[in-house]
């Protein structure tokens, strides 16, 4: 079983590339839950919800988030009643987040309504959870405190990023399945996902940073950022307040101890021996997954390197 750990757009099309290669049914995606928020009194899993509709082949994948060819009469509706609207929920994507609340509301656990909405869309991976928890990475900017989504939707992470944290990861603990999905993994690959507000919450989840120092399966990931840009969205940006250098190197640093090889981009070649000094195996490629092409060689790539 290869275990995945994502968050984010960026880490989704990896897995694109992954469920063109093997049977996605040999995948368990454990996935970020600190960017999920309450709109007009739904629960929303953005991350969750991008793994899933992924793997059920309904994503609107030009967004990287939603359902494809969705509509938004509800949302105009709403905005005419006078209701924020920044966040866009498309009428077939408010579907998820009806049954889901509901559900929720009946006192199933979150990974249990993941599991019945990846049964009821076909999904033949196993999508969980980091935790059934609820935790929320709260963005410190010069105006204060602010949601996730408020800092990267509303304001389009235009605000100066003093700190990051993550209310609730203390009371947290790995949702059923997690631990054991690290423990016997014949691989564990990271996501080219944010390492801050992505993969961070993920590790922050207390036991699920031990588990993959102990495993015995190899642990690789993909950098999100070539030179000191992210390739998609603000990770730089919440690297430097994380006080993690914004680069692969950074990246790098903030997996030392859990992965055993990244996978950066040839441009960043002349931070291999950095890294390696970390104790990171490092392997230069061409990181860029622009198409489904890109996603599959990438995916192949990483796939012949936990062979190795
Ligand atoms: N991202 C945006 O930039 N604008 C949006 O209006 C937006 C709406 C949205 C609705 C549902 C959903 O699952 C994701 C949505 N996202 C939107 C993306 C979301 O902010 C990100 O997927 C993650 O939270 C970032 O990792």
């Amino acid at each position: 079983m290869l275990t995945i750990l994502t968050g984010g757009t960026g880490g989704v099309k990896l897995i694109e590339g992954l469920t063109a290669e093997i049977d996605p049914a040999k995948l368990t995606i454990i996935c970020n839950t600190a960017d999920d928020c309450i709109f007009h009194g739904l629960y929303v899993s953005p991350d969750l919800d991008t793994v899933t509709y992924t793997l059920a082949g309904i994503n609107d994948s030009a967004k990287g988030w939603g359902i494809k060819d969705d509509c938004f009469t509800v949302l105009e509706q709403l905005r005419r009643l006078g209701e924020p609207t920044w966040f866009k929920l498309g009428d077939k994507d408010l579907a998820t987040h009806i049954m889901r609340s509901r559900l929720l509301h009946e006192g199933l656990s979150l990974a249990r309504v993941t599991g019945e909405i990846c049964d009821r869309l076909k999904v033949s991976a196993k999508i969980l959870p980091m935790s059934d928890e609820r935790v929320e990475t709260r963005v410190g900017t010069t105006d204060g405190e602010i949601s996730f989504q408020e800092y990267f939707v509303k304001e389009r992470w235009s605000k100066a990023v003093i700190s990051v944290r993550f209310e609730g990861i203390e009371q947290s603990r790995p949702a059923p399945g997690v631990i054991e999905a690290i423990r016997q993994a014949s691989a564990v690959v990271i996501c080219p996902s944010n390492p801050v507000t992505s993969i961070g919450p993920i590790l922050a989840v207390p036991g699920i940073h031990a588990a993959l120092v102990e495993t015995k399966a190899p642990v690789v990931a993909l950098s999100p950022i070539i030179g000191a840009s992210a390739i998609s969205g603000p990770a730089h940006k919440l690297m430097v307040a994380a006080g993690l250098e914004a680069s692969a190197f950074g990246v790098a640093q903030a997996y030392a101890g859990v992965v055993d090889t990244i996978v950066i981009a040839t441009a960043d070649k002349q931070m291999k021996n950095r890294i390696e000094k970390l104790g990171i195996a490092t392997v230069l490629s061409d990181i860029v997954m622009s198409d489904l092409a890109g996603k599959r060689r990438v995916a192949r790539e990483v796939l012949a390197l936990l062979e190795k």
